[in-house]
Order: structure tokens, then sequence, then C-alpha cells
């Protein structure tokens, strides 16, 4: 392709500012109130819920960055409002909605670069996200999923509910998978009034995808080496598990700018700690400075940081961008990374998990206890009878929920993305992975044996067809 057509076919930003058409998807509140966080920057975004509560929460003058009512779409059963942390029941839903969320999808993002799909594991609605991308499966879009995990303190049921979504997703044919640590995040902001809190941390969860999706459209900052469109193409959908940073830097070394990269993967403010720097396939690093702080780094400075970034990471594919700003005084650096392994943090929130289910999967197959209440068992105490409820019985169908019978836990969490997929997207993508070598994908993702192969999928042919 020449530079001509390339720049044709892949203008370096849209009308709108934007490198990418990214379309965002919400299911459950958590969801919702991310899709609304994106609508309110400027992308098109759908909130489904299994509850009318959840998407009122979404109104003009509410909490959260208002969603048009066409953009709320319920999809719960019987009029029943929420799944009450019941997968079952979010699937059930989801299923049964399926002909209108597909279309509501498609017309929305069916020329999108990228779908994001977000969601609240723990609840019912969130973690039944394998199910909406089980209902898209047929559509060829490039998805992303972009979940939260419970917090320490949350409920056994939010962790169980969780851990088996996350292994349901992980098994799933997307094309990135973006974990929120919402206790990191607690953890940092104590101060912030349980009023603003959500949308407060929303914010900073999807700051550094807008920011690295408007670098090319800003007046104030100028490239000296672009990180354009397709390189953040190919980083967010690159397959793996993504961890992305925004963080600022005193000066321009390699001390620095590889030190805030360890940060952002051993401790991130927003994703789950513990990403492996070794495992690395794909970095993308954008350095944005002011010109005082780009003249005291010589381009020695720049090959050190790549030089070190390689081998540290053993040879992952690095795309860089450096931009002088006209604004601040402090060097900012952009970080967006893709690893084909879990963060080790997931590891704990199973081993939470089975703890904590367990011991709650004793507790609801108690029996209540009867206590001897001698003659006081038949004194009448009312003179009329009331007459029995009517309000209907629901029955859900399917499993879920720790309510029903000892929690059914998940044994362990596929450590590897995607089983026997070849995850990265593009031609150039998979060259670069197999010049890996032992490391790349194909011998990095043998999956867990002790689950069904994953569905052949072929993210090169996936990419043919939708060119
Ligand atoms: N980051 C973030 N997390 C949220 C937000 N709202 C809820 N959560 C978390 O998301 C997880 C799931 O909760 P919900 O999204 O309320 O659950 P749901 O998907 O609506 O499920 P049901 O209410 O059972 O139907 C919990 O861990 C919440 O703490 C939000 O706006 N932002
Ligand atoms: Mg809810």
């Amino acid at each position: 392709m020449t530079s001509d057509t390339r720049a044709a076919r892949f203008p370096p930003v849209k009308p709108d500012g934007k490198s990418l058409d990214i379309v965002v998807v919400g299911l459950g509140q958590a969801g919702g109130n991310l899709a609304a966080e994106f609508y309110r920057r400027g992308y098109p975004a759908l909130a489904l819920n299994t509850a009318e509560t959840d998407l009122n929460a979404l109104e003009e003058g509410g909490l959260f960055p208002a969603m048009p009512a066409e953009r709320r779409l319920y999809v719960g059963l019987d009029g029943y409002d929420g799944a009450g942390a019941d997968p079952g029941y979010g699937r059930d839903c989801v299923h049964a909605h399926a002909d209108r969320i597909r279309s509501a999808v498609m017309k929305m993002g069916g020329d999108a670069d990228c779908v994001i799909i977000t969601a609240g594991l723990g609840g019912g609605t969130g973690s039944s996200l394998a199910e909406l991308v089980n209902v898209l499966a047929d559509e060829d879009l490039p998805i992303v999923a972009l979940m939260t995990l419970p917090t320490e303190g949350e409920s056994a049921l939010a962790k169980v509910n969780a851990v088996r979504a996350i292994n349901e997703i992980v098994d799933a044919p997307l094309l990135g998978w973006v974990f929120v640590d919402n206790g990191r995040i607690a953890s940092l902001n104590q101060d912030i009034s349980v009023v603003d809190y959500y949308a407060h941390i929303n914010g900073q969860i999807v700051h550094p995808l807008d920011a690295l999706n408007r670098l090319n459209a800003r007046s104030d900052v100028r490239p000296i080496r672009s990180f354009d469109g397709e390189d953040f193409r190919k980083l967010l959908l690159s397959g793996g598990v993504l961890n992305y940073a925004t963080t600022q830097i005193p000066k321009i070394s390699t001390d620095e700018v590889v030190g805030a990269v360890k940060d952002c993967l051993d401790a991130s403010e927003i994703m789950p700690g513990g990403f492996d720097m070794a495992r690395l396939s794909y970095v993308g690093l954008v350095i944005e400075a002011p010109e005082s702080a780009l003249a005291e780094a010589p381009i020695s400075t720049f090959e050190e940081i790549a030089e070190t970034l390689k081998d540290e990471t053993a040879g992952a594919a690095v795309y860089y961008g450096i931009y002088r700003t006209a604004k601040g005084s402090t060097p900012t650096v952009r970080l967006i990374a893709s690893t084909p392994s879990l963060p080790h943090r997931i590891r704990q929130v199973l081993g939470d998990a089975k703890r904590e289910g367990m011991i709650l999967g004793e507790k609801v197959q108690e029996e209540l206890p009867t206590l001897e209440l001698g003659e006081i068992s038949s004194v009448e105490l009312f003179r009329t009878r009331t007459r029995p409820s009517e309000r209907p019985r629901k029955n859900r169908a399917g499993g879920g929920g720790l309510g029903r019978r000892p929690a059914d836990l998940v044994d362990d969490i596929a450590r590897e993305i995607g089983g026997s997929r070849r995850p990265s997207m593009l031609q150039e993508a998979d060259d670069a992975a197999d010049a890996l070598g032992a490391r790349g994908w194909a011998a990095a993702a043998p999956g867990d044996p002790g689950r069904a192969p994953a569905p052949r999928w072929s993210p090169r042919a996936w990419w043919r067809r939708r060119r």
C-alpha cells in the first residue's frame, strides 16, 4: 500500500478528533455508568440493564453522565427490576433480548473500529457479559471487554460471580480484555464523597484510553515521533489483557520512563497489580513533554529507554510516540501494553472467592433451627386474615448465584488468554508475535489442559473479512 492510499484509508484522525471509532455497550449498572462516561466524552454508547432503576440513574440531572432514553435498553424479564446478583437470570435476560440487543448494537457500531463492552463483575447482570459476547458472536465485531473486579470488602457471592464470569470471558472470542481493580481504586480515592465516587472513578478509568485516541487531534501537542491511529488499533485489538495508564514523571531519563512503566504494570492505580513485564507482547509508550524537558534528554536517552524496554519485556513489539507539548511543566507518560497472561491479582481474587464462597455455600445449606415456642405458637394475633400476596412468583431458569446449592466454584482461572487462538490481529502483528519465538503467542497460550479446546478462531481471517 502506498503512503497516499494508506493515508486515504486510515486518516490520522477522524473528523471528530478521534483516531479510532470506538463504540461502547454497557451491561448492568457499572457497565451502564461506564458507557455513560464514554458517551459524555463523545463516544456512541448504549446501556443495557435488567433494572429500570439502574437505567433511570442515567437520566438528565442525575449523579452520572446522562444518556438519552433511546440509548438505555431495558432487557429484563417479566417486568422485574435487576438480577439480584444472579448471573443465571442475567444470562436468560440477555438471551431473551438477543435480537433487540444485536440490532441496537449493529445500528450504532456495525462499522466501528472497536466495540468496548463494559460491566461490573460481581452483580448478576454484568457478570453475564459472556452471554452478550455470544449474542454478538456472528457479527464479526472487534470487541474488547472492560470489566471491574469486586473489592476485598464485597460479598463472597460477588467474588464467586466475578471469578466465574472471568473464566467465561477469557475464553470468549474477543480482541482485548481490560480488568479494572475497583479495590485498588477505592484504596487510592478514600476521600471522595460517596455521592460523586463512581462518576469520579469512571472518569479515571476511561480517561487514559480517550487521551490516546485523541492525541493526534490536540492543538497543544506536536509529534516528534507519532503514535498514530493504527498503532493504537494494534495495541487495543492485540488479543491480550491490556494495561493502560497515564502518569507524570519528573524528567525524561531511562530510570524514570522505564520505572513508570514498571509501576503501572506492577501496581497500577486502576488495573489489577502483578502484570509480568517479561510476558508483554506489545507495548505502546507515548512521552509527552514540554520543550525544556525534551531539551534535557539527548537522543541517546531514548535509545537507552528502547533497549532497556526490549530487554525487560524479552522482546515485546514496542510502538513509541514522542510529543512536544505547549502545556505543563512535567513530562507525561501514556502507556498501553498487552499480554497473553492474567495479572497476579486475579489469582488473589480467585483465592478469596474460593475461601469465602465455600463458607457461604455451606451456610445457605444449613436448615433453619426451629424454636421451642410452647403455647404462644397457637395464639391468634389478628381478628381477620390477610389476603395472600398477589405479587407474581418469579420462575428463574438456569443456575448462577449461590442460593441453590453449595458453590460450584471455579477451580482455576485459565492463566492464558484465548486457549488455542492466536490473538494478534494483523499480518504484521502476527509476524511480530512469531518473532517473539518461544515466548510468542503460540507457545505462550496453551490454555488450561482441563478445559475443552477453544473454538478455532483466526484473527487474520477476521481482519480480512472486515476489510
Ligand atoms: N467502577 C465502577 N464500579 C461500579 C459502578 N457501579 C457499580 N460498580 C461495581 O460493579 C460491581 C457490580 O455491581 P452492579 O454493576 O451494580 O451489578 P449489576 O451488573 O447491575 O447486577 P444486578 O444488580 O445483580 O442486576 C460491583 O462490584 C460494584 O461495586 C460504577 O459506576 N463504576
Ligand atoms: Mg444492578
